[in-house]
């Protein structure tokens, strides 16, 4: 699929401490330590309704570890799919009438518009899964035929599912105790209770044809291994193994989303890379971002308690101060979306943006090696935003007469954090 308009990332001189990044596997804060290439997956949108804050957050989290790297000296190869076949997609085009192919199509037009306005740098490959399908049905054929998958014993639906015992590690990225995941499962779009399953917990790989329901020729892999499924469709989480493994190899650095893919979307793609590579862990790090909510609950399409970015947009809201709104609290913390964390915002930009626009300031060499501090620890965005906001205080009252300051911090708050001061 077309990604979305490139954004201009200022260098800046110099650089500053690797990254520490939060992994959930380990449940620690661990340093990255990428290659030249840094490695980077974060699961995309399903794309049934438009891009809402929640959305946005996550999307801003991991556009900072893209732009930390970034300034490190990193080449970062970033991948992000579109879920454009699935459960939830069926059933609101359903729903309203609406052509499932449309609905996502639209949906995701919206999303990259989004993702430009907010200054997400866009990954180098943005796939969708119906553009992958060839791909996704060679992986579940070869599973199949390794033995790590089986068809349940269902005469008139004999389903791929995933044979998650094979690894022998399933459960070490999330590491929820088996009623945790159970639940968890049945929550997100799993059916551990289908009969015929070798354990409540294996996840669907392949759904046979069914009638009304769209399906692909499940021959289109090729290669050794590669059998004939049978049409059908893929199941979530095989779809983002796939895509990540066809372009970003056996191990990668992050694969990233929100906390709500914690299980068991990257549990089972990470046992499904596994079990096809042998290479252990599939990822370095696993990392989530919390759930921004909306009056007391977590913001979703399906509660439908949203406030979408285009909205806002369309207000005519600054998607700087969106940015600055959502980046200030931190990444990992579960966070309301407010009104007046809006306006907090927006106040804020504007003091920002009056401090760059004097003639001098207060030095800055010092504010862009606090800033590189505060997000290589974890993201640190709230500390990072704080030492801004004193910067911008001291040079609003008129400290400091270094002459180059304003444009530097300009450039740091842009390359660092995203955000754009000029007017
Ligand atoms: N297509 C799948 C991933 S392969 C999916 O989860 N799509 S989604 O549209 O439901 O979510 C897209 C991303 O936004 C995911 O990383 C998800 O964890 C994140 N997300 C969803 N709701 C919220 C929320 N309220 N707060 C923060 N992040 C959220
Ligand atoms: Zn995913």
């Amino acid at each position: 699929m077309q990604t979305w308009a490139s954004v201009d990332v200022p260098r800046l001189a110099g650089g500053g401490p690797p990254l520490r990044l939060h992994d959930t596997s380990s449940g620690r804060v661990r340093p990255t330590a990428p290659g030249s290439t840094a490695l980077m997956y974060v699961c995309g949108i399903t794309p049934y309704d438009a891009t809402h804050l929640g959305h946005a957050a996550t999307y801003l989290a991991f556009d900072l570890v893209n732009r930390v790297w970034r300034d490190l000296g990193h080449d970062v190869h970033y991948v992000q799919n579109v879920t454009d076949i699935d459960d939830p997609l069926l059933e609101r085009a359903a729903r309203d009438q609406d052509d499932w192919v449309v609905l996502g199509m639209r949906e995701t037009a919206l999303f990259r518009e989004d993702m430009e306005a907010l200054r997400v740098v866009p990954p180098r490959h943005y796939i969708g899964a119906v553009e992958a399908m060839g791909e996704i049905t060679e992986l579940v054929s070869k599973l199949l035929a390794a033995g790590a998958a089986y068809r349940v014993d269902d005469p008139e639906f004999p389903d791929v599912y995933f044979d998650s015992s094979v690894t022998g590690r399933f459960g070490y990225e999330s590491n929820y105790d088996e009623p945790t995941m159970l639940r968890l499962a049945a929550e997100r779009g799993g059916d551990p209770d289908r009969p015929g399953k070798r354990h409540p917990s294996d996840p669907l790989l392949w759904r046979m044809a069914r009638e009304g329901e769209p399906s692909w020729d499940g021959s289109a892999g090729s290669g050794a291994g590669a059998g004939d499924l049978g049409p059908g469709r893929p199941g979530w989480h095989v779809e983002c193994a796939a895509i990540a493994l066809n372009r970003l190899g056996p191990q990668i650095d992050v694969n990233g989303g929100g906390s709500d893919l914690i299980y068991p979307h990257h549990e089972c793609g990470a046992a499904h890379a596994e079990a096809f590579t042998g290479v252990h862990p599939f990822a370095r790090h696993y990392t989530h971002s919390g759930m921004i909510g909306l009056d007391g609950e977590k913001m979703s399409k399906s509660r439908g308690n949203l406030v979408f970015v285009s909205k806002l947009r369309a207000e005519g809201v600054d998607p700087n101060a969106v940015r600055l709104a959502l980046l200030a609290g931190h990444y990992r913390t579960d966070r309301p979306w407010t009104d007046a964390l809006l306006a907090d915002a927006q106040a804020r930009l504007a003091r920002w943006r009056d401090a760059v626009a004097l003639g001098a300031g207060p030095d800055a060499a010092d504010l862009v090696s606090r800033l590189r501090t505060h997000l290589a620890d974890d993201l640190d965005t709230p500390a990072a935003l704080a030492a801004v906001d004193g910067w911008a205080g001291e040079a609003l009252e008129r400290r400091g007469r270094d002459g180059r300051a304003p444009g530097l911090v300009r450039d740091a708050v842009d390359a660092l954090l995203g955000v754009a001061l000029r007017g």
